[in-house]
Formats: structure tokens, C-alpha cells, sequence
């Protein structure tokens, strides 16, 4: 029986020198950048909701972008964006709740309103939770602060391993994040996110089962050298913070 994971084929990444795929002709299409972690949120989304057929991905160059994506498609230019029913939507954030509320497939947010407001706490924590990890990797604040706080999070529920207890758009929210943080400050740190903190641990070694998250991971090596490179300095890849 095969049990390999069929890798769906990427199409061609889009530079300035690629034509701009029709606008509003009706196809549902989301930009991305195939090493941003925030078009990575919205990517395992679409990948966990089933939507690969119904959700075509246009990936970008963001060292050579399109001219047409910011003048025609989405003037923030940035990734991730959603063309979706004669419109735009970005932020991977809004568009985590946007996928889950607009299409079909699996729920990303139990019905419980005690998770739903934990979910809500976790999502604002996002932005902190970036900001403090990059501060500590540039510095010589405590670098475990920010994984203290996510372990004690994914203790708050029990039944099971991810953050509202089963998978949900709070898991999504971190994952890209912590792909890259975990071997960066290993690197940069020589510090284990893992160590002493078991659910996170496990937290890691469950996601790591999701095919849909799974799909979107790339070249970690790349991915890290892109970081490193980058750290001092705003990029694209990571989030502005100082
Ligand atoms: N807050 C945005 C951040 C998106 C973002 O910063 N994406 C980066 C790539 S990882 C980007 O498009 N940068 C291009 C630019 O800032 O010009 C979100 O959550 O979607």
C-alpha cells in the first residue's frame, strides 16, 4: 500500500517578468511566497481544508516582484493575499478566520467558546511572541521568555496536543514560525526550544504529522540562511521587529 506523501507540483514562481495571471476571471487564487511564513499560514490552511483544487497557488519572487501585483492586485504588496469572489483579502490572520468561514472542509475553530476565546488570546500573542523571540536572538534577553509562555498555553487544554487541544488556525499560526525559530536558535543560541518543555515537544512532533503542514516545508537550510542573513536588518522574510 503506498503510504508516501504525493507532493503537489508548485506552479512556476512569478518575477517581473511574468504576465499577470487574469484578475477576477473567477479562479480563487492565493498569493504567496514559497519561503514566507506568513503566506505559509494561509498555504496549510487551504492544504487542510482540502482546497488545493478549488484554491490555485501563485507563488512570487519578493526579490523581483511583479510590478502588476502592487499596482493591480494588492497595493500592500505583500503575501499572503486571497483573490477571492471579485476581491482581495490579506493578512495572514484575518485570512486564517476568512478560509475557515468561506469554504468547505474541516472546521480550524472548535465550537467551544472558552477555546474560542483562548484562540483569540493566542492570536494577539503572535506579534509578541516574534518580537520577543528576535529581540533575544539579536540580544541578551532571556531567550526561553517566549517558549515558556507557549508551553504553559498548550497545557491549558488536555485533550490533546495542539493548542485548543485538537488542530486548529492557532496551531497554524505558529507553525511557520517555530519551523524556523527552533533550528535558528539552536544555531545563533546553541539553545533547545525543547529541552525541559515537553509539550512542545510533542506540540512539534504532532504538527509534524499534518500532511497539510507538511506540504508547505521547504528547504529548511534555505530557509535558515535566509534568516540569519537577515537578521539584523528588515526583510521580507522576517518580521520587522528591533
Ligand atoms: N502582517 C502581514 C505580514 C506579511 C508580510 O510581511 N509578508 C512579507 C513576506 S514574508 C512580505 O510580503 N513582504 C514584502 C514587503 O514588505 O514589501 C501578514 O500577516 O500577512
Amino acid at each position: 500500500m503506498a503510504t508516501g506523501i504525493v507532493q503537489e507540483v508548485i506552479p512556476p514562481v512569478l518575477d517581473s517578468t511574468s504576465d499577470q495571471p487574469p484578475l477576477f476571471d473567477g479562479t480563487t487564487r492565493l498569493y504567496i511566497s514559497l519561503i514566507c511564513p506568513y503566506a505559509q499560514r494561509a498555504w496549510i490552511a487551504r492544504n487542510y481544508k482540502g482546497l488545493q483544487d478549488k484554491i490555485k497557488l501563485v507563488p512570487l519572487d519578493l526579490s523581483n516582484r511583479p510590478a502588476w501585483y502592487k499596482e493591480k492586485v494588492y497595493p500592500p504588496n505583500k503575501v499572503p493575499s486571497l483573490e477571492h469572489n471579485g476581491k482581495i483579502i490579506g493578512e495572514s490572520l484575518d485570512l486564517l478566520k476568512y478560509l475557515d468561514s468561506s469554504f468547505e472542509g474541516p472546521s480550524l475553530l472548535p465550537d467551544d467558546p472558552a477555546k474560542r476565546e483562548f484562540a483569540e488570546e493566542l492570536l494577539l500573542y503572535t506579534d509578541t511572541f516574534g518580537r520577543g523571540v528576535i529581540v533575544s536572538l539579536k540580544g541578551d534577553t532571556d531567550v526561553g521568555a517566549p517558549y515558556d509562555h507557549l508551553e504553559t498555553a498548550l497545557s491549558k487544554f488536555d485533550d490533546g496536543p495542539f493548542f485548543l487541544g485538537q488542530f486548529s488556525l492557532v496551531d497554524i499560526a505558529y507553525a511557520p514560525f517555530i519551523e524556523r525559530y527552533h533550528p535558528l536558535t539552536l544555531d545563533v543560541k546553541k539553545y533547545d526550544i525543547t529541552a525541559g518543555r515537553p509539550k512542545l515537544t510533542a506540540w512539534i512532533e504532532e504538527l509534524n504529522k499534518i500532511e497539510a503542514y507538511q506540504q508547505t516545508k521547504r528547504d529548511l537550510a534555505e530557509l535558515i540562511a535566509i534568516q540569519k542573513n537577515h537578521l539584523g536588518v528588515v526583510t521580507p522574510y522576517l518580521p520587522s521587529f528591533h
